[in-house]
């Protein structure tokens, strides 16, 4: 992989086990390596697309200015964990913390720690729905575009499937499902997932209307959350036999809630009328 150095970043703290250190403040002198893919950018010249080692340093300033902590360990875990959620594309970020000023009662020319983080690496289900347009086009367009932010594992067969619910007088609903790996937090994933419905035009008027998209947030490595923006497991995915089945179809053995898919799929209401393309 790639790297990215920056070394010396200075900046005054408050971190130390006694309180002068608290009250006085000292020099913090930090160093970081982000282990990143420059491929793209070699051949673009585009800042969008590496890390801004700009950004990077204001962020470690920041987090020198935070706390306080007691230790540099921490500290340097601090930076570490705000670099790897700021940019997902940092795979990987060594910190080393310096603290020459720190009270050793020798004489010394540094004190440091160094450490390293990996973004750790989530699996989700998204259920993918349309009734609307060129509907499979649709799914496909709509996959190829979250691959370019995430890695797809799994794709399941497509399922026509009656509207559940909603306005009556719908086309049928196209759907599917997909398992995939990505370093991005829930509500990065569900935003993402919005981002794409917005770009296949999809707007939000009556709920369950005719839409061109709909992607859904079914589960989250084992998360449970239950919030207004976001409540994982999906809350209804249990029932929906539009869920459910090509779920199953993609793994027989997926589990939802402890309880197997398939089964799940065979006690939906909808399932009946569900047809496997
Ligand atoms: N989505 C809904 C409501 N009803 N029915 C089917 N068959 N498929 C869907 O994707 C679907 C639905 C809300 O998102
Ligand atoms: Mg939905
Ligand atoms: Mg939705």
């Amino acid at each position: 992989m790639d790297r990215i150095s920056i070394e010396g970043i200075s900046a005054t703290g408050y971190h130390g086990v006694f309180d002068f250190e608290k009250r006085e403040g000292q020099e913090f002198r930090i160093d970081v390596v982000l282990h990143v893919d420059i491929t793209r950018a070699a051949l673009s010249d585009d800042v969008a697309d590496t890390v801004d080692y700009g950004a990077v340093s204001q962020l470690v300033v920041a987090q020198i200015q935070a706390g306080p902590w007691d230790l540099i360990e921490k500290l340097g875990h601090e930076i570490a964990e705000a670099i790897l959620a700021a940019w997902r594309s940092v795979a990987a970020v060594d910190v080393v913390v310096h603290k020459p000023q720190a009270p050793i009662p020798v004489p010394f020319s540094d004190v440091s720690i160094c450490l390293t983080r990996q973004q750790s690496v989530h699996t989700a289900i998204i259920a993918l729905g349309a009734n609307l347009g060129d509907s499979a086009a649709t799914l496909r367009s709509a996959i190829a575009e979250l691959r370019e932010h995430l890695e797809v594992l799994q794709i399941s067969p497509v399922a026509i499937t009656k509207p559940v619910g909603g306005p009556p007088e719908q086309p049928d609903y196209t759907n599917q499902v997909i398992k995939v790996r990505t370093t991005l937090g829930p509500h990065e994933l569900l935003e993402l997932c919005q981002s794409v419905e917005a770009n296949h035009e999809r707007t939000r008027e009556v709920r369950w209307e005719a839409r061109t998209l709909d992607l859904d947030l079914i589960t989250f490595d084992q998360l449970r959350l239950d919030e207004e923006s976001l409540t994982l497991p999906h809350p209804r995915a249990h029932t929906r036999g539009f869920v459910l089945a090509p779920w199953s179809w993609m793994d027989a053995d997926a589990v939802l809630n402890g309880q197997l898919v398939s089964r799940l799929a065979e006690a939906a209401a909808d399932t009946k009328d569900i047809i496997r393309l």
